[in-house]
């Protein structure tokens, strides 16, 4: 406890400084949108510092008409505000069994912004892409050597593609925050919000739009922030896309003391992408029984609803295990066991939480 609260950075984990990498105290939630200061912040280069002045976004590659524009002329084109969630693909990573590499998160590399910028829709209309192209490459202006054995060697920037249709239906070019200038850490001037998907698509520091006519094979998508997918018993390597439906309990947070006999509210938030939660449910006896919990936020696509359960806690004291569980729209709920092959990504499998009652 101690050590946690002296990397506590203005009220963050400090996962780590070079690169920076900050993470929400997950039982801190209280709030449908997550102020910006308590935002996670995940980066894997140094933060470019960019004038605005001197920023341009170049749109290029399988179209008929390449262009650049610049931070003026993109806040005069007709902005949207949406919320919506990101979650980094590695997070709740610190608890799985066997430990992995990667950053250690634990439940608070997540949050819910609104974001205000220029549907992609509209600047690449204006490019016109030609009948061949089926993807947009998406280039951050960060870039580095990284010191992974399966990375390029030699320098390189933070790009993903996604495919044409999911870029004109649903990507924002965001340029605020929560109705505030977008913070250098998240990605100043200009980033990506790719709604539905792992945040790894959310390309901060935008500078290049390049719309292909092949499928793309980037580092970010191949090696890294890709999963085995089976077809057959043939594993294939595939990028990490949507997010998974999870629900998550902010409070009471692992190891919590909780009064015997009484009665605590337990909450938390769900997600999912393609849909709606449905319904939260938890067990307050480790999966033995399941209980309906309450939505407290309207349940809207692309965007975490929290909710909560008045747990009537047992009269005698000892270790209760929480477990939560989430379901979507579209009848999907969280796996019981990790599926190996999704690697040190993507975990949604239920998550026990155990507290201890005292008298
Ligand atoms: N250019 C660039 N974009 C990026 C990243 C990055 O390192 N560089 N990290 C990605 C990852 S893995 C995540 S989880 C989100 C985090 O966004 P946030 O720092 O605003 O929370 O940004 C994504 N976009
Ligand atoms: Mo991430």
């Amino acid at each position: 406890m101690q050590q946690e609260e002296k990397r506590l950075r203005d009220g963050r984990i400090v996962r780590g400084e070079t690169p920076l990498n900050l993470e929400m105290p997950f039982e801190t939630l209280d709030s449908f949108i997550t102020p910006t200061e308590s935002f996670y912040v995940r980066t894997h280069f140094p933060i470019p510092s960019i004038d605005r002045g001197a920023w341009w976004l170049r749109v290029e590659g399988a179209v008929e008409n390449p262009f650049s524009i610049n931070y003026e002329e993109l806040l005069e084109l007709e902005s949207v505000t949406i919320p919506a969630t990101l979650e980094c693909a590695g997070n709740n990573r610190n608890f799985l069994e066997p430990k992995v590499k990667g950053v250690q998160w634990k439940l608070g590399a997540v949050g819910t912004a609104e974001w205000t910028g220029v549907p992609l829709s509209t600047l690449l209309d204006r490019a016109d892409a030609k009948a061949n192209a089926c993807e947009v490459i998406l280039e951050g202006a960060d870039g580095g050597m990284l010191d992974e054995p399966k990375s390029p060697p030699g320098e390189l920037r933070f790009v993903r593609s996604i495919p044409l249709d999911k870029a004109r239906r649903d990507v924002l070019l965001a340029y605020k925050m929560n109705d505030s200038e977008l913070p250098a850490e998240h990605g100043f001037p200009v980033r990506a919000i790719v709604p539905g998907w792992y945040a790894m698509a959310s390309i901060k520091w935008l500078q290049r739009i390049i719309v292909t006519d092949r499928t793309f094979f980037g580092y970010f998508q191949t090696i890294d922030y890709a999963y085995w997918k089976r077809r057959g018993d043939i594993a294939e390597r595939t990028p990490l896309t949507e997010l998974q439906v999870k629900a998550q309990i902010a409070k009471p947070a692992e190891g919590e003391t909780v009064p015997a006999n009484a009665t605590i509210r337990v909450h938390g938030a769900a997600w999912t992408c393609d849909g709606e939660i449905t319904k939260v449910e938890l067990s307050t006896d480790g999966g033995a029984s399941w209980k309906e919990t309450k939505l407290i936020d309207k349940p809207i696509p692309d965007a975490w609803c929290r909710w909560e359960y008045q747990w009537q806690t047992p009269s005698q004291p000892g270790k209760q295990i929480l477990i939560a569980r989430a379901t979507d729209s579209q009848g999907r709920t969280q796996p019981v066991e990790r599926d190996p092959d999704r690697g040190t990504y993507m975990i949604n499998h239920l998550l026990p939480i155990e507290v201890e009652v005292q008298l």
